[in-house]
């Protein structure tokens, strides 16, 4: 992109200032909806991102959609997928389906779902820190007292994951339903699904087709059963992890998740730092970094230059070619051939280097893998807060024009189609839902880090 040529009627002169106000428009206090109408209440690591962008507004708003998030922690230290916003209806599963109440864990208000999604709270908590430092002492200090107040619940939260999520001690977080990879219908999940058998299911309605031009970009209804199916299972066992373990049909190790938890452990433990942790803690924290890293090189293919999910039900590493696969470079900390491994997989023809892409941005699947539908949610198309993951890992891994190439080629993706949920990569056509907070929020931060000279 050249930035001295632009003529005055480029979208992207006024990108900051609208991507503010859909996060405006999509503001309902102390948290923001995900999006206005397929998505009307908080899901977490939406949450997580929006508060990445919101620090580049207001780092005390930000912060705050994150404290808003931890009041809905339950007593296990899980921080729920989805927190219910009890003047929305029109979103399936509803609270009554997941019926939180079973469990003596759940809170009492507000009402949540009993899953869980990637943690990327800590990341997002450590970057208000470092915006606010820009912002002066007020900030600085409101800043520093909502780092005291979010480092007990972060800490529960990741205690969490390492333990009952992780019984094996693989390093590795085990999710129960291809919701908690937030990548719901992508291919990773295909093989452990077709071995979920759907029982007696209550009857219901989707909502999420009435909000979309076209139903194929959304999951099938048979991918729906099974969905459902799998929250009637641990409603029955009251979402309890041990029981989970014992009788769940679908128990994958989540590489991404569990790249985006040592990313997040990191950012945990410069947490501890500012907030005066006690050394035990930040030894804790350090076991967790060290056993996320042993698990994630543990489930690396040389073949595909991927890390590979792991189905736990199958004993077998889950082969398919999916963004996930990225992990190693989310976790950080690569070593030279690891790097190298992953970067020739970035720019082969199995990612960016793909002939027919609209933009250089990797496909959430691989047009290469049998599995790659290009307008099908998780199967193909391309994710911008995806994206800006990628990119903020490709900066701390002092990738820095691989980086700058991904920004710009994202900006101009939003540009073009404005804040959608995701792309079709090869036609460049906006899908999903058109004014989705975390496309806004990644947005925010792209534009800042450019004029701040960060990226
Ligand atoms: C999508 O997931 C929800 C279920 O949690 C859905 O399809 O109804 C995913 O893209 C997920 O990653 C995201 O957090 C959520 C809200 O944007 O939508």
């Amino acid at each position: 992109m050249d930035t001295t040529n632009r003529s005055t009627a480029d979208p992207r002169d006024d990108m900051a200032a609208r991507a503010a106000d859909l996060l405006r428009r999509n503001d309902l206090g102390g948290w923001t909806k995900a999006a206005p109408a397929l998505y009307p209440h908080q899901w977490s690591w939406d949450s997580a991102f929006i508060a990445i962008g919101l620090a580049r507004l207001d780092t005390r708003r930000a912060a705050r959609e994150l404290q808003t998030l931890c009041a809905a922690q339950w007593a296990t230290g899980k921080l729920p997928h989805i927190v219910f916003n009890p003047e929305a209806s029109g979103y399936f599963p509803d609270a009554a389906r997941w019926g939180c109440a079973v469990s003596p864990h759940a809170p009492q208000a507000p009402e949540t779902s009993g899953l869980c999604q990637p943690p990327v709270h800590a990341i997002a908590a450590r970057h208000i820190w470092e915006v606010a430092q820009g912002a002066g002492e007020e900030a600085v200090a409101d800043a520093r007292a909502s780092l005291q107040d979010l480092y007990p619940r972060l800490l529960a939260w990741h205690r969490y994951l390492a333990t009952a999520r992780d019984p094996e001690g693989s390093g590795l977080v085990t999710i129960y339903h291809p919701w908690e990879s937030g990548t719901d219908n992508s291919p990773r999940w295909d093989g452990a699904m077709a071995a979920v058998v759907v029982g007696d299911l209550p009857p219901y309605t989707r909502f999420d087709l009435q909000h979309v031009a076209d139903a194929s970009q959304r999951p099938t209804n048979e991918e729906y059963d099974r969905y459902l199916w799998l929250v009637e299972v641990l409603k029955g066992v009251r979402y309890d992890d041990a029981e989970a373990y014992k009788v769940h049909p679908f128990l994958v190790k989540d590489v991404l998740f569990s790249a985006i938890l040592v990313a997040a452990n990191e950012a945990l433990f410069e947490i501890a730092a500012v907030v005066g942790a006690l050394d035990d803690d930040r030894a804790l924290i350090d076991g967790w970094l060290d056993r996320g890293r042993r698990g994630l090189a543990d489930r690396w293919d040389p073949d595909l230059g991927l890390c590979l999910d792991y189905d736990v039900r199958a004993a077998a590493p889950v082969r398919v070619q999916t963004v996930a696969g990225f992990a190693p470079l989310v976790a950080g900390h690569l070593d030279a051939d690891r790097r190298a491994d992953l970067l020739a997989t970035w720019d082969s023809a199995a990612f960016l280097g793909h002939p027919r892409l609209r933009w250089p941005l990797p496909p959430s699947t691989s047009p290469e893998d049998p599995g790659f539908r290009p307008r099908s949610y998780w199967r193909g198309p391309t994710w911008p807060f995806m994206n800006w993951l990628l990119w903020w890992s490709l900066v701390g891994a002092g990738e820095g024009e691989r980086a700058e190439r991904l920004r710009r080629a994202s900006l101009d993706q939003l540009a073009s189609g404005g804040f959608a949920e995701y792309f079709e990569p090869f036609t460049g056509e906006p899908l999903g839902s058109l004014e989705q907070s975390w496309t806004a929020a990644v947005a925010l931060d792209w534009l800042a880090a450019d004029a701040n000279g960060e990226s």
